[in-house]
């Protein structure tokens, strides 16, 4: 593995603007409250912060006339910045570990990976599906798009960030924990056959089986695995600071499961944890979630 060398990039992206909605934007530093970076530090790892990349303030998000893209510019150049500094820590050989802010980062997160990778594999664990486009969002929310455009469908200037091909390819993807699909979204995972683990497999199969599934696609074919973790897909009993809460979701303890199981398999490289809102938060608990997930992703054992 390429972080052999246990080697580790902390970035935050105070990004609220994807999902319309103030308070995301104190993710990451929630997340650093909650001790990610001594927990890392614990487990071996030699932990770079490189801060956080400003987010300017947007007047209005009407800022594209007549458009379904709320602050799309803004979006995009954030997350061309943010690809051009994932890239750079993927380069150098270390690990990735991007702090979110709205899902709408995951856009220059995988076009940063995909100058180091050309056949990155995703799992993409939310509540949602993401794979919206102007066209079939009922919001205009930008967060809600970003794994489509990630494959190459959306406006120009999004699917244009870290130049025009497309950064992933729909069989290197596998979705967990769906449970809110907008209707264009299904027909759209239908067409370009995309895996979809929702949670009427995450029930009847086990958390378990249904992450060695997604390990096998996700790793067949490819030179590297993304975990896009978006804490809406994490039940809101257990992380209620979201801005979409969706019920019936998959507990902590099953996540924190997928997770150990993810670290044995040894195949994941790059990492984001995207959606903590601590003002909807109980004592932040959901940071302190998102903590205990990376934790077991970078191979923490209960002994
Ligand atoms: N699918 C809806 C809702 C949504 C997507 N992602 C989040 N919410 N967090 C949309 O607006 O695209
Ligand atoms: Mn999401
Ligand atoms: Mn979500």
């Amino acid at each position: 593995k390429e972080w052999e060398n246990k080697e580790l990039s902390l970035i935050g992206v105070p990004m609220d603007l994807g999902a319309d909605r103030r308070g995301v934007d104190m993710g990451p530093s929630s997340i650093r409250c909650a001790g990610v970076e001594q927990r890392l530090e614990q487990l071996g790892f030699v932990v770079a912060d490189e801060g956080d990349l400003v987010v300017r303030r947007a007047k209005h998000h009407s800022d594209v006339p007549e458009s379904n893209l709320k602050y799309l510019y803004e979006i995009v150049r954030v997350n061309e910045e943010l690809c051009e500094a994932v890239a750079g820590i993927a380069e150098k050989g270390r690990f990735p570990l991007v702090l979110g802010g709205d899902h709408s980062i995951a856009i220059g997160t995988l076009a940063g990976l995909r100058r180091k990778k050309s056949n990155v594999g995703v799992i993409w664990y939310d509540s949602h599906g993401d794979v919206n486009t102007a066209e079939t969002s009922p919001s205009g929310n930008i967060h809600g798009m970003a794994l489509a455009v990630a494959m190459g469908y959306g406006h120009p200037l999004l699917t244009g960030i870290g130049g025009d091909r497309p950064k992933v390819k729909p069989e290197h993807v596998a979705i967990i924990g769906a449970r809110s699909l907008d209707p264009g979204e299904r027909i759209f995972l239908k067409r370009l056959g995309v895996t979809v683990f929702t949670m009427h497999e995450v029930d009847r199969l086990g958390i378990s089986a249904v992450t060695e599934r997604a390990i096998d696609i996700v790793s067949k074919g490819t030179d590297g695995v993304h975990l896009s973790l978006d804490l809406d897909g994490v039940d809101p009993k257990d992380a209620p600071g979201v801005g979409t809460p969706v019920p019936a979701g998959i507990t902590l303890r099953e996540s924190l499961l997928a997770m150990e199981l993810l670290a044995d398999a040894g195949i994941v490289t790059s990492a984001e944890f995207v959606e903590v809102n601590p003002t909807l938060d109980i004592q932040n608990q959901t940071a302190k979630a998102a903590v205990e997930l990376i934790a077991s992703l970078m191979g923490e054992k209960i002994m």
